[in-house]
């Protein structure tokens, strides 16, 4: 049995709550010996981990690992929001009684890390000194030494954080216990994992992966699903999967933030990193703050909304990550950034890592290259042969110091203002560029009625999306309804109300397929035309569904777009949108106590269209 007092006493940890705390879960999960981990700790668990082979190096400064592979992305359907009051339940959160699951979870970790060591990670989801810092400390106890070294890029970790804590007990309790991988049937009908956030308790408790949001408990389980339980219980704040940046005008000084969110694979990190195009870099910058979570709340000084980032780096999807998609990404990847690559494919010979779409094909001399499963190419199957090299949610960890165009304020700890919120998905027709709203609950129905184009098609259902209300549905934490009035009163409270708008780079031909917009940096223009909507340079033209850019209106200086092409991405298709009104009623339908205002918003809309019929 460890010696939990000596090893926290040893790191100079006093906080009474966390030595319970640590004790209770030593003891339950068995294992041998405690460590506190600090940032300054990364060097000496590289060292480890590289001697254990756990990870291996991959040039300069930069580390490989494998998961098992049967373990490789989030589980949804083994995710599990649970407390103690059974209104909670929504469409989404997979709700269960937390009288339940947590005598379910503590039996499958009692004992499950004999024999390992079991770090402590006290971390921090927020720049120091925010005003939500009282809902971003957690320790995170894990036996995975490859995770502790994720959750140092990931968040702020140090014992500092949680020792000065002004309600000492005031942190997240965050358990991670890998299990037996090879053990745990993974998708079959006796899985043995479980992720569950006991929302009303401040616990996260999950169970037998490595990998991920279902490890890294600060990222997803705290940052999101927790956070914004907090912030709706408490009523101070949102919690959303959101991408930040800032755009500033050189010529006029004036700097404007924009968040927003888009499901998986709708380009969010691609957006978050871009440059601005050739033709406006001498007038623009975008400036990084983050890719995944924002949490926004009003600042009561001014009465504007603010929002941080508050994690402290970058989990990455590495596929088609490339110089023409993301040459940001590439910067912060580069040697000497301590970037752990997770699942893409390593050569044993050089010590390179490469993924699809990182060059447009493969290294042509397959010699020492492995894929992500760690079979070499050169002995792969033959029924083998066409698969990927990398696992398509292979991933790169980094820290946001590392991202070149990382804002310069971006560890104020009150955040920035929020000039626009902008939500996206993948949609092949229908979806304009860009639509703006400047109508609070027409905004928030927007969110609301996300949806990427999903595998639905192949059950025969055209044009049908996989709704992902506000890119929230994995995470989730409490009722939709209850989610949406939260929004309308936070954001309502604002002094000064942001602008919302839904963007779509994805609208294609429909005889040939080709991309109507040449997307990535040139995502920038519709962006500058919203902020000068906002500030009343620009009047747009009014449609149901929002306010477009008229046709001059859009800088194009620079751009390669056929005037057909935009024509098409600038114009409503009304009985292409009345057929999607249809959907989205049964979508909404689904939630219990959806405000009002939300339905007259549905309802508005859809009068509009059939006005314009
Ligand atoms: C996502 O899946 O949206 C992620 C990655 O950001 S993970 O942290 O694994 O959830
Ligand atoms: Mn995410």
């Amino acid at each position: 049995m460890a010696d939990v007092d000596a090893a926290l006493g040893r790191a100079g940890l006093r906080n009474g709550h966390v030595r319970e705390y640590v004790r209770y879960w030593a003891e339950l999960t068995g294992a041998a010996r405690i460590e506190v981990i600090s940032v300054s700790d990364d060097a000496r668990l590289i060292g480890e981990g590289l001697a254990e082979g756990e990870i291996l190096p991959a040039g300069e400064g930069r580390y490989y690992s494998r998961s098992y592979v049967k373990d490789t992305a989030r589980s949804e359907e083994r995710t599990v929001v649970a407390t103690g009051n059974p209104a909670d339940k929504g469409v989404y959160n997979n709700w269960r009684p937390a009288s339940e699951m947590r005598p379910l979870l503590e039996e499958r970790m009692r004992g499950a890390s004999a024999g390992k060591t079991m770090y402590v990670v006290p971390y921090l989801m927020a720049p120091a000194g925010s005003p939500l810092e009282r809902y971003a400390a957690g320790v995170e106890l894990t036996d995975c030494r490859t995770v502790a070294l994720h959750m140092i890029r990931m968040a702020r970790v140090g014992v500092d954080y949680i020792d000065s804590l002004a309600d000492q007990n005031s942190f997240v309790r965050a358990v991670h216990v890998t299990g037996d991988l090879g053990k745990l049937g993974q998708g079959t009908p006796g899985d043995q994992r479980y992720f569950v956030t006991i929302a009303d308790e401040r616990t996260i408790l999950h169970f037998g992966s490595s990998y991920g949001g279902n490890a890294l408990l600060g990222k997803i389980a705290h940052g999101l699903r927790q956070a914004a339980y907090d912030g709706w219980a408490s009523g101070e704040f949102l919690a959303e999967q959101f991408m930040l940046i800032g755009i500033t005008d050189k010529l006029t000084g004036k700097r404007y933030h924009i968040c927003g969110g888009f499901p998986s694979a709708s380009g969010k990190t691609n957006l978050a990193m871009m440059v601005a195009p050739g033709a406006l870099s001498g007038r623009y910058r975008v400036d990084f703050y983050g890719d995944d979570i924002a949490w926004l709340r009003v600042n009561p000084d001014d009465g504007k909304i603010y929002a941080i980032n508050p994690e402290f780096g970058v989990f990455g999807v590495a596929k088609d990550t490339s110089e023409v998609t993301n040459p940001t990404a590439l910067a912060s990847v580069a040697p000497a950034t301590g970037t752990l690559f997770t699942n893409v494919a390593y050569n044993d010979d050089t010590q390179q890592v490469w993924w699809e779409g990182r060059t447009p094909v493969p290294p042509a001399d397959v010699s020492g290259w492995r894929d992500w499963t760690g079979t070499l190419i050169s002995e792969r199957p033959a029924e083998d042969a066409g698969a990927p090299w990398a696992h398509p949610n292979s991933r790169f960890t980094t820290t946001l110091a590392n991202v070149p165009n990382l804002a310069p304020d971006s560890g104020d700890p009150k955040g920035v203002p929020i000039d626009a919120i902008i939500f996206g998905g993948r949609a092949r027709d229908r979806e304009p560029l860009i639509r703006a709203i400047t109508d609070l609950a027409e905004g928030v129905y927007d969110g609301l009625t996300l949806g990427a184009e999903a595998t639905f098609a192949a059950e025969g259902v055209e044009g049908l999306l996989r709704y992902d209300p506000m890119s929230m549905r994995p995470f989730m934490s409490y009722p939709e309804g209850a989610y949406a009035a939260h929004w309308l009163k936070v954001i309502g409270s604002a002094a000064s109300q942001p602008i919302f708008a839904h963007v779509n780079w994805f609208q294609r031909d429909p005889d040939d397929g080709h991309y109507l917009w040449p997307g990535y940096r040139d995502n920038l223009r519709p962006l500058l035309w919203l902020l000068r909507l906002k500030e009343g340079e620009a009047r747009g033209r009014q449609t149901p569904v929002g306010i477009i850019p008229a046709r001059d209106e859009l800088n194009l200086d620079g751009a390669t777009i056929t005037p057909e092409d935009l024509e098409t991405i600038l114009s409503i298709n009304t009985p292409r949108w009345q057929q999607e009104m249809k959907y989205r009623e049964q979508h909404l339908e689904q939630f219990t106590g959806l405000p009002q205002g939300i339905w007259q918003a549905h309802r508005r809309v859809a009068a509009a269209l059939d006005a314009a019929d």
